[in-house]
């Protein structure tokens, strides 16, 4: 008996460390995964022109202020006005009148002004007052905040159709009615330790540390661009605070919101991924570029795209064209992704 009870004991000793060793190996995985691949751009860049615009510090950039940024959408600014101008004011209010209230109620009714108390325990008419004030303050923020959705999630007619991607730990965005599709990584400082050999660097007309990408998603002003949003391993979010956009990018699942920039606020916006999704998430910023209809057509054409304006043939033309390589990928990456996703959850 003795003999058999030490057989178990070391064959459980045995079985411990592979036991240990066994949920590790994700670990490795995850952190073979980490470097982001970085692709040096050789091509000098021209400041100023399309894809490299000079952000201006006024718009679009963090600036350290108390409350939302400038908006430059409809929604946005819809938005923005109803949190500014009536949940504040309400909130304000409420909290003023709740304040009042209660330091009243402590100073006239402190045990030296009021020591025998009052031992009423129903108001009709103030428990009818403080139901029916509160019903009216929710519906009258409901209303504006119902008509707040609607608009949101009503789009017009999309004129442009960006497919926004989320990976550890970069973008890619994809014009699949132009076949433009690219990777936007976030630019390093001088003298980052992990640069690789003839990786570009930040500049400051790039925009501001942590938030210039190498990369930006180019959009026309004035125009209706819809956003499909996803991610290929864990949960993003597309998130560029001057749209009041921020949207879940989900591996395996399309999310769609919709952009239109104001006809005369072309600029660089910046945003952040704002899912917390893995070690270096603080590091794949948005960066939206918003020019003229004409300098978008232009930078289409520098990245090899074709125009839309030949837009019947976009559905059936694009099967029997192979030479669009951007199209087919999608598909072909989307159901492997996403099963590594899952592998690894
Ligand atoms: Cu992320």
């Amino acid at each position: 008996m003795r003999l058999i009870g030490w057989a178990i004991a070391l064959a459980a000793a045995g079985l411990t460390p592979a036991a240990a060793q066994t949920p590790s190996a994700p670990t490795e995985n995850t952190a073979a995964a980490a470097p982001a691949p970085a692709t040096p751009a050789a091509q000098p860049i021209v400041y100023g022109s399309v894809g490299h615009m000079i952000p201006n510090p006024e718009a679009g950039i963090p600036d350290g202020r108390k409350g939302v940024q400038e908006q430059v959408t409809p929604v946005g600014q819809e938005a923005a006005q109803f949190h500014n101008v009536i949940l504040l004011t309400v909130c304000a209010l409420i909290s003023a009148l709740v304040l009042v209230l209660l330091a009243w109620t402590m100073w006239r009714y402190r045990r030296s002004a009021n020591p025998v108390p009052s031992r009423n325990s129903h108001n009709t008419l103030i428990e009818v007052i403080w139901t029916l004030v509160p019903v009216m303050v929710l519906v009258g923020i409901a209303i504006p905040s119902i008509k707040l959705l609607r608009h949101q999630y009503t789009p017009p007619p999309a004129q442009l159709t960006v497919k926004i991607t989320g990976h550890q730990w970069y973008w890619s965005y994809e014009y699949p009615d132009n076949g433009v599709s690219f990777d936007s990584h976030m630019l390093k400082e001088a003298g980052d330790p992990t640069l690789a050999k003839g990786e570009r660097t930040r500049d400051d007309r790039d925009g501001p540390p942590l938030l210039a990408a190498d990369e930006r998603m180019v959009i026309p002003v004035g125009q209706v661009v819809k956003f499909i949003i996803t991610a290929d391993d864990v949960i993003h979010s597309f998130s560029v605070p001057a749209f009041w956009t921020k949207l879940d990018a989900n591996p395996g699942q399309l999310n769609e919101t919709w952009v239109k920039v104001d006809a005369d606020k072309t600029g660089v916006y910046f945003g952040q991924c704002s899912e917390l999704c893995g070690a270096r998430h603080g590091f794949m910023p948005i960066n939206v570029e918003v020019v003229t209809p004409q300098q978008f057509e232009q930078w289409i054409a520098s990245k090899g795209g074709k125009l839309a304006s030949a837009k019947p043939a976009a559905a059936p033309a694009a099967a029997p064209t192979t030479p669009a390589a951007a199209a087919p990928q999608p598909v072909t990456t989307q159901p492997a992704t996403n099963q590594a996703a899952t592998a690894q959850n």
